[in-house]
């Protein structure tokens, strides 16, 4: 059955991965016809990892890349010919098929690919030295050196060009030791796409490594749009809600569908964390009354639901600067400067001097390491309704419209939304003329 990959962002929060997951179960509910995976491209915070094991959510699996891979175009043998057959096993499958190499094994071992020149050169090389051919050659005979095998994960641009670079008319594939099958020029004529569909992001910068490449097939998102061309059309709901897990329970009632009780915790999940327990301006009342429904679903109260989820979120003193940092780290490129934005939730910001100084520093290390012109964090209070702002050297910083409390650190009472509140007064800053 053909794969559909659903994928969140990169560095998966709590809404990219929950709404993966609950898009799956209504593809799956809908479409019998292909095998829909929800995955995460990056890592769980520890935060998010204990908030969903709190909650009995099984996390997606990680995928590292949609790139097409050596085993997408491999070949599997189906019938196995061993080194102690005689040279005239392989006669019929020649006449039918032609093929340009075929792997030999040494009982169950794997014991090399063999193609058309190394029986043509082991005929020449007889004919060469006695003048006639008397025997039989056994396949083992035949066999001459082979090129390097490749794995079942390489790259099929990585395979495509070791093969093309070698002599051989094929390669072996492996799967770690055991032999798994094998290429031949044939195999790269045309390289395969993955077909993803995008949750809760539609820009391939902050997607799956590889999306270039890939067939998107849908697009479920709340965030600003500025997602690639596509060559066909293709299915796309954006909507500015607070959590793309509300745009995926009002696409069950959209199919006369509602989500089982374990889906909608998932999608309670990530609504909950998406909207601060929908304190964040972000929150509309499409959200509220999605946070009603799946909350009765569930039996639980949105507020219970919320403050249980959040008060597995580990303190900053206790976490390892870098890590927090890019947890929730969003990139932009905004009138060609690159910015980031990080985002960390706590539930208390009267111990921020605890570690105010060390964050500040990694920051600027962030920035510089992902080729940034400035990076900030907001540090959100989702029980107070209230962020500070911590940011790297930039000249337009001391245009941003909040109270500077130290060197580096804005106030930003009521502030808790990096994309509708604190990325239009970046922008605003490089774009205006000051
Ligand atoms: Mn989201």
């Amino acid at each position: 059955m053909e794969k559909v990959f659903i994928t969140g962002h990169r560095n998966p929060d709590l809404d990219s991965i929950c709404s993966a997951c609950g898009y799956a179960v209504l593809k799956k509910n809908t479409d019998s016809t292909r095998a829909y995976i929800p995955v995460r491209p990056g890592h769980l915070s520890d935060s998010n990892k204990a908030i969903l094991s709190a909650l009995g959510i099984k996390p997606p699996v990680y995928m590292r890349n949609v790139y097409p891979k050596v085993s997408d175009v491999m070949l599997v043998p189906e019938l196995r010919y061993r080194a102690d057959m005689p040279l005239t096993v392989l006669a019929k499958e020649y006449s039918e098929s032609n093929p340009s190499v075929v792997p030999v094994f040494d009982k169950d071992r794997f014991a090399g690919l063999l193609s058309v020149d190394d029986i043509t050169y082991y005929f020449m090389q007889k004919l060469g030295s006695a003048g006639q051919i008397k025997d039989i050659p056994m396949l083992g005979e035949l066999l001459r050196e082979g090129g390097d095998p490749l794995q079942i994960t390489d790259l099929f641009e990585d395979a495509k060009a070791s093969l093309s670079g070698s002599k051989k008319r094929g390669l072996a594939v492996f799967d770690g030791e055991e032999f798994a099958g094998f290429v031949t020029r044939r195999c790269f004529l045309k390289a395969p796409s993955y077909k993803v569909i995008m949750v809760d992001h539609n820009e391939a910068g902050q997607s799956i490594p590889g999306i270039e490449s890939a067939d998107v097939i849908e697009i479920v998102d709340h965030h600003r749009f500025d997602a690639s061309k596509t060559d066909l059309p293709i299915f796309i709901d954006t909507e500015p809600l607070g959590s793309t897990c509300t745009i995926v329970y009002q696409l069950f009632l959209r199919h006369g569908m509602m989500p089982d009780e374990y889906t909608a915790r998932v999608l309670l999940a990530g609504l909950i964390s998406d909207t601060l327990i929908l304190k964040s301006p972000t929150t509309t009342h499409i959200d509220r009354e999605t946070a009603a429904a799946l909350a009765r679903i569930c039996k639980v109260t949105t507020e219970g639901f919320g403050s249980e989820m959040f008060s597995h979120v580990e303190s900053l003193s206790k976490r390892d600067p870098e890590n927090a940092i890019l947890s929730d780290f969003k990139k932009y490129n905004e009138s060609g400067v690159k910015i980031g934005i990080g985002q960390c939730e706590v539930t208390t910001l009267k111990d921020i001097d605890n570690y105010l100084k060390d964050y500040l520093k990694c920051l600027e290390t962030v920035r510089e390491k992902n080729g940034l012109d400035w990076a900030v964090i907001m540090i959100t209070n989702v029980l107070k309704e209230h962020s500070v702002l911590l940011t790297t050297g930039y000249r337009p910083e001391k245009y941003l419209p909040y109270n500077k409390i130290g060197d580096r650190v804005y106030d930003m009472p009521g502030v808790m939304s990096r994309k509708k509140q604190l990325l239009p007064e970046m922008i605003y800053t490089l774009t205006s003329n000051f």
